[in-house]
């Protein structure tokens, strides 16, 4: 009977274990864990936004970027790079400041799990896994739902802004470009020779120098200089009364708005190219002075042109030592709706004797002069030589490199250096200008009186006075023993003439130079570089000078 009793009992108590009390706990240990996630998830949202909006305040500004990856010293664009600098700086802010929640929150659940053991520590460690695991979650995904929101609209908007003056200042950019080409604008630096169509400018308030001075990422009209000055960004707007800079070499430029005329001299040490070039601007510049022109010699090339005088006046002319080319320019302002920068490049002869190093002596203004002017000198080589070695006369004053290997050495430096193709013509215009003409021997064959009646005499066969001087000069050269020179020269240059020149117009002796046939060559190849200059400083026909 009695165990019968203990049965019932014991068939009792699971019933009202299963039937209330389990449900009890269960419904208990239900409310427990979702009030334990929705406190997990409310702390992980609360969390996530706390941290989204850190992120942006410290990352995100509006009116104050900086930007780092290039050193122009001007303020870049917010819609070009900053914005969107800001913008994953904000991103990765904030999922870093997710990360130190999540870690908090963790610590969080571990204070709930406890230490307890048995039963109490089975439920609480459960809380405390629930805790965790929703906590985290929720710190995470809200905060990358927040971050995906954010960086959408900031970078939907940023892109739109960028896209937008993208296509203005590409066209401003393109027009600032184009006009420079149509007028044939550039800047040749006179160092390292390289020519630009846009150079580097100086800030006149703080002397920082931009690089990138053309309508961009920086601004389209005008740049803001880190110091606050605003820079013109176009040649439109006045961007060439900046200081100009070589961005290669850092030499200052002498213009930013000039079309460059530029010529260069060549022949072999001593053939006469730096007292060719003292004559030259002596008489150029006077007749310059009779035109409707004005024209400025550079300040920085004072000195130069100041030197050339000196020669012109008589004092003695020394060897040119430097190997790189110096330039002389002068700027011509007038009816020509864009100044010019007409430049002549001097060089030591040496360049040119077949053993200096090429890489020493680049001279990159052959890629772009507009002509040559090759000094011969006639007692260098050939017949007149020989007959005043024969006479035991002293030879001096004149040039040791025969012309024909200071023609080759030329030509074949040229094309090493990648100037000129070998087997194809190189396309320069190349005045050969026989000089100390003033000496009896050659005055008597190519003089002005000479060849003046050689054209008198036949006037249909020559067409003009030019062509006389050329044929009777050419011939010159072949009757002296030199017409290697000539041919090396005619078979490298498309077009070739020949002029007499004596720039002292007699031997040296202290006294000023009584220069003739200057001009001739530069007058022959000014039109075909620059024809509207050529005209406005044409001399008068010949005869009414
Ligand atoms: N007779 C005469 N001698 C000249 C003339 N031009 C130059 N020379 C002589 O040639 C030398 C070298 O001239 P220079 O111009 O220095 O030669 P570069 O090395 O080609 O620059 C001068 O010192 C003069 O003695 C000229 O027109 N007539
Ligand atoms: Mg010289
Ligand atoms: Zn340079
Ligand atoms: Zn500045």
């Amino acid at each position: 009977m009695g165990s019968i009793i203990v049965f019932l009992l014991v068939v009792l108590a699971i019933y009202v274990l299963v039937v209330f009390i389990l449900p009890l706990l269960a419904a208990f240990g239900g409310a427990a864990a979702l009030a334990i996630a929705a406190a997990a998830a409310a702390a992980g949202l609360v969390f996530a936004v706390k941290n989204y909006l850190a992120a942006i305040r410290s990352c995100v500004s509006f009116t104050h970027w900086e930007w780092t990856r290039d050193d122009e010293p001007a303020r870049r664009s917010y819609f070009f790079g900053p914005g969107f600098a800001q913008l994953t700086g904000a991103v990765r802010t904030a999922f870093r400041l997710n990360a130190a929640s999540a870690g908090k929150l963790r610590a969080a659940g571990r204070r709930i799990r406890g230490t307890n053991g048995g039963v109490l520590g089975a439920v609480r460690a459960a809380g405390g896994a629930i805790f965790t695991t929703v906590a985290s979650a929720c710190v995470y995904c809200a905060g990358a739902i927040l971050c995906a929101a954010f960086a959408a609209v900031h970078g939907a908007v940023t892109s739109l802004v960028m896209a937008a003056a993208a296509a203005v200042f590409s066209v401003v950019w393109l027009a600032d470009r184009l006009y420079l080409l149509w007028r044939k604008i550039r800047s040749d630096c006179p160092h390292c020779k390289t020519r630009f169509l846009i150079p580097a400018f100086r800030c006149p308030a703080c002397s920082a120098v931009h690089r990138k001075l053309t309508p961009g990422p920086y601004g389209i009209w005008t740049h803001r200089c880190s110091c606050g000055e605003k820079l013109p960004a176009t040649f439109l707007n006045g961007r060439s009364r900046l200081e100009a800079f070589c961005p290669q070499c850092g030499a200052p430029m002498e213009a930013s708005d000039a079309r460059p005329v530029v010529f260069q001299l060549v022949g072999g040490s001593k053939a006469g190219k730096t007292v060719y070039l003292s004559a030259f601007f002596h008489e150029y510049l006077r007749r310059l002075a009779g035109r409707s022109v004005s024209v400025t010699i550079p300040e920085r090339y004072r000195p130069y042109f100041d030197e050339l005088e000196a020669w012109y006046a008589g004092a003695d002319c020394p060897a040119t030592a430097q190997r790189n080319a110096q330039m002389y320019p002068l700027l011509i302002d007038g009816p020509l709706g864009v100044r010019r920068q007409f430049s002549i490049y001097d060089v030591a002869g040496e360049l040119f004797d077949g053993h200096s190093a090429d890489a020493e002596l680049v001279q990159r203004q052959f890629h772009y002069c507009d002509g040559l002017l090759f000094l011969l000198d006639p007692f260098s080589g050939g017949l007149l030589r020989s007959a005043r070695l024969r006479a035991g006369e002293s030879l001096s004053d004149f040039s040791e490199m025969p012309p024909e290997e200071a023609a080759e050495h030329f030509v074949n430096y040229l094309i090493r250096t990648g100037h000129a193709r070998s087997g194809a013509r190189c396309r320069i215009p190349l005045a050969v200008l026989i000089a100390k003409a003033d000496e009896r021997e050659v005055k008597r064959r190519i003089g002005p009186a000479r060849i003046g009646s050689v054209f008198r005499s036949a006037p249909e066969q020559y067409g003009t006075y030019e062509n006389a001087r050329d044929a009777v000069c050419r011939q010159f050269l072949l009757d002296a023993g030199l017409a290697a020179a000539v041919n090396c020269l005619e078979t490298s240059f498309v077009t070739v003439r020949y002029f007499p020149v004596s720039a002292m117009g007699h031997a040296p002796d202290g006294t000023p130079y009584e220069p003739w046939g200057i001009s001739e060559a530069v007058e022959w190849m000014l039109p075909l570089a620059d024809r509207e200059l050529a005209a406005l400083v044409a001399l008068p026909a010949r005869g009414t000078i």
